[in-house]
């Protein structure tokens, strides 16, 4: 059984929940030991017991152990990647890409490390000077989804540790193995005692216990909108700092002038790669009428060519859906979308494989319109929605009818429309001729509206939520 990390020390409890494979559910991957809230308490009290001396270590020692970890995870990215898949499933390539990207972000973060800086300005009274400088916020909670197992760990931790906080960390109980990859890897790289603590357990008890305990200084979150809103809850009764990440239900808009190959491979990247359980995922395809029929054939044949399957083999380009739970939600939508007037083009069944895993066939469902549930909710499966556009203001229009503003893609040639799509869209993150998920790691990512709260991760960005500003005068 894998044991939990606090204080420093490796403790198994008396309760543990086995990590299951979705690709194949007699594949046990290990047994992860569960906090209760005493343990989680033990993990907030060490964070901040540590907080002290970690906040005014070097720059360099911060810097070495990122790039430590970095290095680690690099290195055993063939190895890690296998086991993301396994736990996540996602298929290889993308569980080997993913990990790639976790090291780039903690060796990105051990770059940041030396980078921190502050300003200087004369004071209006003469004489004075003014510092302006940045310093940790404290006990950083972090709780994470299941859909990025690492990456999003990483843009969490990384930033949180480079900027001097100390954390305490709850991954999403189905992916329990990359984290603790990461914890056992920040272990060896030598961070202190207490510096990084990682509690398994629901939501409902080690979540809860973080978001009660008043020792938590700030939260960083990724996950559902209703949980998000019970962070926020808290964070505003407690008065700390908060960063959520919630949902999106992201347009792809495809206009007349679009190179039809460049806009299904964004579609279907966009729609079904990670098995579309990216939050980034582009959910809304939004078709003017001169390209929608041979937009929606071209994307029917290619999505009957893809093979959807056990996350491991070497041929699958389609991982199965996270769990049965998952699985249901899906199935659900799939089928009020099918009952609220649209019409099911391709997919939209479970395939059984060699396997028993959780497979559904990338599914297509054209003629809806704007109102209908399935382009309002979020369904985070591989199930996209066609949404007929008589030309670009109506495509724009529908686009940003939405309480969510992740992620906004556009497909056209024409310098115009891709001019004005990008002022105009009222999502966080624009990707023209790109598909809406997959982003860069160095550059800011979050959303508008209800898909965000709380200022930007990753990139240079992050300093805005994982520091706090003072103001120093000094009389001469
Ligand atoms: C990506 O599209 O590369 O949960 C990242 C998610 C996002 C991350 C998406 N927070 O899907």
């Amino acid at each position: 059984m894998k044991p939990l990390l606090i204080n420093g020390i490796w403790k198994e409890t008396a309760s543990g929940i086995p990590n299951i494979n979705p690709s194949d559910t007699t594949d046990t991957i290990d047994v992860y030991s569960q906090a209760g809230v005493n343990e989680t308490n033990q993990a907030i009290l060490a964070a901040a017991t540590a907080f002290s001396e970690w906040s005014h270590t070097s720059p360099q020692v911060r810097h070495d152990i990122l790039s430590r970890v970095a290095r680690e995870i690099f290195s055993r990215k063939e190895e890690i990647g296998e086991l993301l898949s396994r736990e996540e499933g996602k298929i290889l390539s993308e569980g080997i890409a993913e990990t790639t990207r976790a090291a780039q972000i903690f060796s990105f973060f051990a770059g940041e490390a030396l980078r921190i800086s502050g300003e200087k300005l004369a004071s209006i009274r003469p004489g004075v000077e003014v510092d302006i400088t940045r310093e940790p916020v404290g006990v950083v909670g972090i709780i994470t989804p299941w859909n990025f197992p690492i990456a999003i760990p990483a843009w969490k931790i990384a930033p949180a540790l480079c900027y001097g906080n100390t954390v305490v960390m709850k991954p999403a109980e189905l992916v329990p193995g990359c984290s603790w990859v990461i914890a056992e890897a920040l272990q060896r790289a030598g961070v202190p005692a207490g510096v990084f603590n990682l509690v398994y357990g629901p939501g409902s008890i080690v979540g809860q216990a973080m978001l009660d305990n008043p020792s938590v200084d700030a939260i960083t979150f990724t996950g559902s909108q209703a949980t998000g809103k019970r962070v926020a809850e808290s964070c505003v009764k407690h008065m700390r700092k908060m960063q959520l990440e919630m949902g999106g239900k992201n347009p792809l808009v495809v206009l007349d002038d679009a190179d039809l190959d460049v806009a299904v491979d964004c579609a279907i990247n966009g729609a079904f790669y990670s098995t579309g359980q990216r939050c980034t995922a582009s959910s809304r395809l939004i078709v003017t009428e001169g390209i929608h029929d041979r937009f929606v054939e071209a994307c029917v044949e290619h999505m009957n060519g893809l093979n959807v399957g056990h996350a491991l083999h070497k041929d699958t380009q389609i991982g199965p859906v996270v769990d049965e739970v998952q699985l249901d939600q899906d199935m659900r939508y799939i089928d009020i979308a099918h009952k609220e007037g649209g019409n099911l083009r391709s997919g939209g069944d479970v395939i059984s494989a060699a396997t028993s895993g959780f497979f559904l066939r990338p599914t297509l469902i054209t003629d809806t319109t704007p109102m209908m549930t399935i382009n309002r909710e979020e369904v985070f499966g591989p199930v996209a929605s066609v949404i007929r556009a008589r030309n670009y203001e109506e495509a724009l229009d529908v686009s940003n009818d939405h309480e969510f503003g992740l992620s906004a893609g556009i497909c056209t040639q024409s310098l115009k429309y891709a001019s004005h799509f990008k002022r105009n869209s009222q999502a966080g993150m624009i990707m023209v001729n790109l598909p809406t998920a997959g982003v860069d790691y160095h550059v800011p990512f979050g959303g508008t509206k209800k898909s965000s709260y709380g200022s930007r991760e990753q990139g240079s960005y992050a300093i805005e939520f994982f520091t706090q500003v003072k103001t120093s005068y000094t009389a001469p």
